[in-house]
């Protein structure tokens, strides 16, 4: 009967596909479609990543990387509280932590006293991350979290000593600008005058370099972006025909939006079966995946004081591609 036929197909349903669910069907059910980034990090999808940090395209990873091996020592010794106080540190948006090991590294061989608590949305990459650190850094301690970044930041209210909250790799680009404002001020809320905040921003440069970064040759972003439709299909039980969708990605040198799309290459209708749902795709209607905002010094001067930060040092690479920002509140 056709009752039985739009009830959810999907098995046991737990939290978080719940969260995945109500994300979809409120994504897909608004104009235009959108449906966020954060959901691109699956299993496959966090392999993906790895894989485009590896790109000659894709200059943001390096750049930072760089950029903190030059500075690590100047970096570490600005994270370092006074003689004593425990430090904690908190990443949100951790990843394979590949940058990060360099500041890890320096604060191991100056001897401080700190715990590093990676947060990330990915369960298998921070498990890699948790074994990777036993190997490469034993001493260090550790306190993994899979979650979203707000979920997170309670955590920090039970620490004592300096509590450093870093977010790397120009994370921050994913929000829209009223967003990343808010954010900001949730990241800002829990910390005392002592605290510190690290955030690296993607700064402007030539569009065709950016361009190039989220559309490569090897289409590696575009299986990034269509992964997304392939997850939908494997957790949601949607019937997204992969192949008749596409991969758009066009930077904005206006506001410094670098929007990616997944577009249908005809008029279709998709079928999510743990929502006993179906919706309507037009020929060439897109879907906005993601933003990755860069950014001016200025315009991020302006966002702390927003936010009620002040800026205490800007780290930068030789050719100014890349920003990591130290802030108090
Ligand atoms: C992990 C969010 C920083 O926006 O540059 C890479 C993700 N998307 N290529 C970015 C991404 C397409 C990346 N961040």
């Amino acid at each position: 009967s056709p009752t039985f036929a739009a009830l959810p197909t999907s098995p046991a349903t737990t939290p978080d596909t719940q969260a995945l669910q109500e994300h979809v069907r409120s994504g897909l059910t608004r104009t235009p479609k959108t449906l966020s980034s954060m959901y691109f990090y699956d299993e496959v999808g966090s392999r993906l990543f790895q894989q485009i940090m590896q790109l000659p395209e894709y200059y943001p990873t390096r750049t930072e990387f760089g950029l903190m091996t030059e500075h690590r020592h100047a970096i570490a010794a600005a994270l370092m509280p006074a003689n004593g106080v425990p430090l904690h540190l908190l990443e949100l948006g951790a990843g394979d932590g590949l940058k990060t090991k360099i500041l890890l590294r320096e604060l191991l061989s100056q001897q401080a006293n700190f715990t590093y608590a990676p947060v990330d949305i990915s369960p298998s990459a921070l498990d890699e991350l948790r074994q990777s650190l036993e190997q490469e850094l034993p001493e260090l301690r550790v306190q993994p979290l899979t979650a979203e970044y707000t979920a997170a930041l309670p955590t920090l209210r039970e620490q004592p000593g300096r509590k450093a909250v870093l977010f790397l790799g120009s994370n921050i680009g994913n929000f829209l600008p009223a967003d990343r404002l808010q954010f900001l001020r949730q990241l800002a809320q829990p910390l005392a005058p002592d605290d510190r905040l690290f955030v690296g921003f993607d700064l402007r440069k030539d569009p065709r370099v950016i361009q190039a970064a989220y559309d490569d040759a090897q289409g590696v972003t575009a299986a990034f972006n269509l992964n997304l439709l392939h997850r939908l299909n494997r957790e949601l039980g949607a019937d997204f025909q992969v192949d008749q969708w596409q991969h758009f990605a066009q930077y904005n040198p206006l506001d410094g939006a670098m929007r990616s799309f997944l577009v249908s290459r005809r008029a279709q209708q998709v079928h999510v079966a743990a929502l006993g749902q179906s919706f309507a795709f037009e020929a060439w209607e897109a879907i906005h995946t993601e933003n990755s905002y860069k950014f001016t010094l200025p315009q991020i001067e302006a966002l702390a004081a927003e936010a009620g930060l002040q800026v205490l040092e800007v780290f930068t690479d030789e050719q100014a591609w890349f920003a990591d920002v130290l802030l108090a509140p």
